[in-house]
């Protein structure tokens, strides 16, 4: 277990994004993002945490996450990421074995590092929703953010259920 330095002394929201190592395309299937949204309830439930929102792309994943106090971020991200490739590679070797040979046991599935930014205010966090929902579309996966079963913006837009609860908070 490793230590972790930034234990947090009041509830924090952050912003975080984390990409498929090389950028490969490892979550166009609808398992592996059932996988991670998955995790992220496990977590939700362990760590107390909330997710305000989230978009899980062919080959990255954003998500606005309140983290109380006495909890730490890469904590989360580091039991986030871990569970998820094991998991992932898992469900691979049993269901896709030749597309898993590129990125086998020994080999990373994610990129090392998460990119966290804290969110200080409601206004943020509503362009940071906005960014998130509006990910599929720009990247011409569907024509409408609703559209697209992986991110909260069924939720916000049409109150549909997406794998995990969806929580807003105040700022
Ligand atoms: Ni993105």
């Amino acid at each position: 277990m490793r230590n972790y330095g930034d234990i947090l002394n009041r509830p924090k929201v952050f912003f975080i994004t984390f990409n498929v190592y090389r950028r490969r395309r490892l979550l166009d299937l609808d398992q592996p993002k059932r996988i991670i949204l998955g995790v992220l309830e496990a977590l939700r439930l362990q760590a107390g945490l909330k997710c305000i929102g989230f978009v899980i792309m062919p080959n990255h994943v954003h998500a606005l996450l309140w983290i109380p106090a006495g909890q730490s971020l890469s904590f989360v991200m580091h039991e986030w990421k871990r569970r998820s490739s094991l998991l992932i590679r898992t469900w691979y070797t049993a269901k896709a074995a030749n597309y898993f040979r590129e990125f086998g046991m020994g080999r990373r599935f994610w990129q090392p590092k998460y990119y966290p930014f804290e969110i200080e205010s409601r206004e943020k966090a509503e362009e940071i929703l906005d960014y998130m929902h509006l990910n599929p579309t720009r990247s011409q996966l569907v024509q409408r953010a609703v559209d697209w079963k992986w991110s909260s913006a069924r939720w916000y837009l049409a109150r549909r259920t997406v794998g995990v609860p969806i929580e807003w908070v105040d700022f």
